[in-house]
């Protein structure tokens, strides 16, 4: 048999048949591919299942199956030595041991959710990629959003880049989106990122300070390399500090290539438009927050999933012909570009919604390895050179976190279409039993099998024909990579007055704990290539002289899109929260109830804060605070606890006006029911936009909600003397 089957290949090699070559035949090929893929799954939770382990019932067992007890060590009397021969101890012991793997060497803070994205249409006119293909396709997702520069344990209101990874389980393979929430990177060359994150993270003698970037070595490393400003202005600005995972947009950041399947391509930027509206914190409260409940972006996400609410994203992409790569005075290979909207119009694509949070967080999110370099027939890459950089280092990162190549047969990174089938084998912890024996190509013995499969064949991936790479070898950057601050400029520009003055303040608020005077001299000279104004107003904070006007790069131009304060009011105030701060004294918490039971028909999440947790109270006094709602009511008779000289034992001094002094200052919408107005005055809240007051229910209800969509009101924070 054997030998006929050489036979048989042989005739097909030297070409004197063609029915004997199974390589050569792609409809025996596609047979045998269309049996291995699996069935398109709804929920890539579904997938999951047959790894989810039930201890609902049963005995406990050892590691390989014996029913055991695990209480008390095996020793030599009660009193005596524990004894070597404990199996029981050394199994449970030495797996505890080893639980942990390197934390990822940056995004080591992040949670993740499944999803669904669902194509809009069939956009084979722009791209061969097989989940864009027809109108209301649905492909399982996994997404992990994340700060960069803190560890595992930070807190997650650190002011930060946020990472934003896409995971799309085609039926083509795993496609990874590996974004972030700012559309533009700090560098343009990936040589260059060891140097940036051993800038940001903390001093390698004292590790301090965590997840934060006001220190010496980040200025000292953002002033010397320019190519920093633009995405150190976005991180400045809100977009360091988002109210929540599901208020930022996400980016892909680089150009790819979108290709069809003639080959041709187009290049293209990728944008995830939030649906929830982007809204951001302001500092205080970000930081207020990092302390009260660091966990504050994984519960909000978590919270929102499992109340139903779970947040939606618009895939859009910006398309540019093959030939406009230099054409709006940068070059689209330069990752520290945005192309403005005005220039290239987002395109909608379709739309993912998370709606099913992990079963356990190891195995999922923390285990989830994903790569820029996971792509599918339809995408490819360009020559940025960051990208080019980024295709090797997380590959290398995923083996160092899972010490070997078979990361990708973890449950969360198997793809969902079908069992990868090629000669890769054994290493450590591999799981597949492949039957295989002729496990290298080109072989005859397997009947040319697994089948090459290409742009004609087997609907196989290709690299775009009409990429070509030539030249001599230098170290040098090109050219047009060289402008760092035209577009700082227009983000700048492009902000309103008030967003212009937060990023200020944070620029001084970093700049103010960096001790050396050549850095921030450095950090004016650069400040100052953007705008002499900007350079004046840090140097006005750190007591420093501006320099002279460096007006090569200013311009007047805005684009648009690109701030968080100065736009719409969000499109839905579904899952945001509203503190009630009542009082178990008198009628009042009846009324907060009713209350609450008005605003959940829209969605809101309120908490009844008391004095004590009883008859319907969620929260006490002692452990509410202004950061964990969105909006703060006060409800009618509960005005007795504010006001000077007010104490109780029962919740630090002052702690019911501190909440509503905190939301107002904060920017939030705040108000009082009825005679809960005296609250408001007693505290001294103004009667300004923003503040509510009023006896009919309805309206007042009908009034907060707007304000809540405002979600906040900027006009509280003054501006710089002479800032408009
Ligand atoms: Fe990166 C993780 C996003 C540049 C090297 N990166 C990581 C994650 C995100 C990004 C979202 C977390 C993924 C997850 O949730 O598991 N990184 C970006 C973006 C960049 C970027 C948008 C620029 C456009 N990164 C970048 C460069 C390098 C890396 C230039 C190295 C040359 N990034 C890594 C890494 C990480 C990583 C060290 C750590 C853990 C991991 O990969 O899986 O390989």
């Amino acid at each position: 048999m054997h030998t006929l089957k050489a036979l048989l290949s042989w005739s097909c090699l030297l070409g004197l048949s063609t029915a004997a070559c199974p390589f050569a035949d792609p409809a025996a090929a596609a047979a045998v591919h269309a049996r291995q893929t699996t069935q398109e799954k709804p929920s890539s939770k579904e997938f999951l299942e047959k790894y989810e382990v039930d201890d609902s019932k049963g005995f406990l067992t050892s590691d390989v199956g014996g029913p055991i007890e695990d209480q008390t060590s095996l020793k030599a009397g009660v009193r005596g030595s524990t004894l070597l021969e404990d199996f029981i101890f050394r199994q449970k012991i030495q797996h505890f041991d080893h639980e942990r793997v390197p934390e990822r060497a940056v995004h080591a803070r992040g949670a993740g959710a499944y999803g669904t994205f669902t194509s809009y249409g069939d956009f084979s006119n722009l791209t061969a990629a097989s989940f864009l293909s027809e109108a209301g396709k649905k492909t399982p997702t996994f997404v992990r959003f994340s700060t960069v520069a803190g560890s595992r344990g930070s807190a997650d209101t650190a002011r930060d880049v946020h990472g934003f990874a896409v995971r799309l389980y085609t039926d083509e393979g795993n496609f990874d989106i590996v974004g972030n929430n700012i559309p533009v990177f700090f560098i343009q060359d990936a040589i260059q990122f060891p140097d940036l994150i051993h800038s940001a993270k903390p001093s390698p003698d004292n590790e301090i300070p965590q997840a934060a970037t006001a220190h010496d070595s980040a200025w000292d490393f953002f002033s010397s390399q320019p190519s920093t400003l633009h995405t150190l202005f976005w991180v400045m600005a809100g977009n360091g500090i988002p109210r929540s995972y599901r208020h930022m947009d996400g980016f892909g950041v680089h150009t790819f290539r979108f290709v069809k399947d003639d080959g041709s391509t187009k290049l293209i930027k990728w944008h995830w438009k939030t649906k929830q509206g982007k809204a951001s914190l302001v500092w205080e409260e970000a930081q207020v927050l990092a302390g009260k409940n660091a966990d504050f972006h994984r519960q909000d996400l978590w919270d929102a999933i499992e109340s139903g609410n779970g947040p939606s994203w618009e895939l859009n992409v910006q398309v540019v012909d093959e030939d406009k790569a230099l054409a709006f005075g940068f070059d689209l290979l330069d990752p520290t570009k945005i192309i403005p909207e005005e220039l290239a119009p987002l395109q909608p694509l379709g739309i993912m919604t998370l709606d099913t949070n992990p079963t356990n967080y190891f195995a999922e999110t923390e285990q989830v390895a994903f790569q820029p370099g996971h792509i599918v027939r339809g995408i490819d890459f360009t020559e940025d050179p960051l990208l080019q950089g980024r295709l090797f280092s997380y590959l290398d990162t995923q083996l160092n976190r899972h010490g070997g190549p078979n990361f990708e047969q973890i449950p969360i990174n198997r793809p969902r279409n079908m069992d990868p089938h090629n000669n890769n084998r054994d290493g450590f912890g591999q799981t597949f039993i492949h039957r295989n024996k002729y496990h290298y190509s080109p072989n005859t013995l397997n009947n040319g099998f697994p089948a090459q499969a290409n742009q004609t064949v087997g609907r196989g991936f290709f690299t775009a024909p009409g990429r070509s790479a030539s030249g001599h070898l230098v170290r040098e950057r090109s050219d047009t990579f060289d402008d760092h601050w035209s577009q700082v400029r227009l983000f700048y520009n492009s902000l309103t007055p008030v967003e212009q003055q937060f990023l200020i303040n944070a620029i001084r608020f970093e700049a103010s704990h960096v001790t050396s005077e050549p850095v921030l001299r450095n950090v004016l000279a650069q400040l100052n290539r953007v705008s002499n104004d900007v350079a004046k107003r840090v140097a006005d904070g750190l007591g420093m002289e501006a320099p002279a006007p460096d007006p090569k790069y200013y311009h007047d131009n805005t684009t648009r899109g690109v701030g968080i304060f100065g736009g719409e009011d969000l499109p839905t105030i579904a899952t945001l929260r509203i503190g009630i701060l009542a009082s178990v004294q008198g009628e009042t918490l009846e009324q907060a109830k009713a209350l609450k039971q008005r605003l959940a028909k829209d969605k809101v999440v309120v908490t009844i804060v008391a004095e004590a947790l009883r008859d319907g109270v969620d929260q006490t006094y002692s452990a509410a605070d202004a950061t964990g709602f969105d909006g703060i009511i006060v409800e009618a008779g509960a005005e007795g606890l504010f006001g000077p000289n007010k104490t109780s034992a029962l919740y630090p001094n002052g702690r019911p006006g501190q909440i509503l002094v905190d939301g107002y200052r904060w920017g939030k919408p705040v108000g009082g029911v009825g005679s809960a107005s005296a609250a408001l005055r007693s505290v001294g809240v103004p009667s300004t936009p923003g503040v509510y007051v009023g006896n009919d229910v309805e309206q007042f209800v009908a009034d907060f909600e707007k304000g809540l969509a405002h979600f906040k009101f900027t006009d509280r924070f003054p501006l710089d003397e002479g800032a408009e």
